[in-house]
């Protein structure tokens, strides 16, 4: 199974309902870029990368084209078998730019899924389940609003929820973390994410002020460093979400005892394959995770799915998919769906997902 062809496309996820408001960035509109490998015996593979615009974290959609554009001359030819030689040719033709190098990374498992008639699960080491927990992710906004959406998510069946924080006063951070607390108590667990946007002072001031309320503290401060001055300074459980920008920092943080958790990223960390890393050593140490991207279509969605099928139950924090703030789907008679809070596993070979033919108009760019 040689690669043949690679057609690149860029495809407009506008948000539905207006705008995705996070301390660090307001989004309305996601350009997504999507690699559809074609092999010389006829089978096609996707992969995909969505940076949530360009200041969530170093990546933007123009970087992730220009770095596909370095790596996928080199990879005509290549025979599709082992993931370990295509990362190593792709590390020879460009350094770093992981989350270019994770939309290759899907679809060379898509493709070898195919081959072998296996889900993507499989090759990830097997899957645990064929159902995985979902999230729900509120958006900054008023209190009120906000736990009233939460309310009506759990009814929903979302077992657990991120109220996002962060770029205003802590008052109304405050009022929005006690408010969800309220409304939903013990039917969902909750996850505070604070986006980079809080100082080490407000952090702390919000852990103290919301003390009797048992969340997770995700990505409070800007850095690793400042969130590691909160050890012993803060009693809710700090995860890290956007300073696990390489599977080096995730090593850090697990080796130093600054995180208690995480919510992991695909593309940041470079693909499903070097996830698995990452996803094994929070194994050793006990400790959850979720298995995300920053946004994206069906064929992030089903890779995040397959990876959080293998993860260990009790500490699998949830998938976050983009759905809810998507119109319509990529692959319409097989799409990634939420349902009561939940995404049934893709049993299909490879990624179990195929983008309707043309939909994404012309290619960008053809290899
Ligand atoms: C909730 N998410 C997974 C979606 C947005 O990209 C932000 C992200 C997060 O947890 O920061
Ligand atoms: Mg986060």
């Amino acid at each position: 199974m040689r690669i043949d062809r690679i057609n690149v496309y860029s495809a407009q996820l506008p948000v539905k309902n207006g705008v995705y408001r996070m301390a660090s960035a307001d989004v309305e509109a996601l350009d997504s870029t999507l690699v559809e490998i074609v092999t010389d015996d006829g089978f096609v593979g996707w992969g995909e990368t969505c940076p949530i615009g360009p200041v969530y974290q170093p990546h933007h959609a123009l970087g992730a084209r220009a770095a596909v554009a370095e790596i996928a001359p080199g990879l005509i030819g290549a025979e599709v078998a082992s993931i370990r030689l295509l990362a190593k040719q792709m590390d020879e033709r460009l350094n770093g730019h992981g989350y270019a190098k994770a939309a290759f990374d899907m679809a060379f498992l898509d493709l070898l899924g195919q081959k072998l008639g296996v889900p993507v699960s499989t090759l990830l080491g097997g899957a645990l389940t064929d159902r995985v927990p979902a999230y729900y992710s509120l958006i900054v906004g008023p209190p009120d609003e906000t736990a009233r959406i939460a309310a009506d998510k759990v009814t929903a069946g979302y077992p657990r929820l991120q109220v996002k924080i962060g770029g205003r006063n802590l008052e109304e951070d405050v009022a929005a973390v006690h408010k969800v607390w309220e409304a939903v108590g013990y039917k969902a667990r909750i996850a505070v994410d604070g986006n980079r946007g809080l100082t080490v002072a407000a952090a702390i001031h919000l852990d103290r002020l919301c003390q009797a309320i048992p969340f997770v503290f995700e990505q409070p401060c800007n850095t690793m460093d400042e969130i590691a001055t909160l050890k012993g300074r803060v009693t809710h459980p700090v995860y890290l979400d956007e300073s696990t920008e390489d599977q080096n920092a995730v090593l850090r943080a697990i080796s130093l005892g600054i995180a208690d958790g995480f919510g992991f990223k695909v593309t940041r960390l470079g693909g499903l394959t070097k996830m698995t890393t990452v996803r094994d050593l929070c194994a050793i140490r006990s400790l959850p995770h979720s298995c995300d991207d920053a946004w994206g279509g069906d064929i992030i969605a089903a890779a995040c799915i397959h990876l959080a099928a293998t993860v260990e139950p009790r500490r699998m924090e949830g998938a976050w998919i983009a759905q809810e703030y998507i119109q319509g789907h990529f692959d319409a008679k097989h799409p990634v769906v939420i349902s009561q809070g939940h995404i049934a596993v893709p049993q299909r070979p490879g990624l179990g997902v195929k983008p309707e033919p043309g939909m994404f108009g012309k290619p960008v760019a053809i290899y």
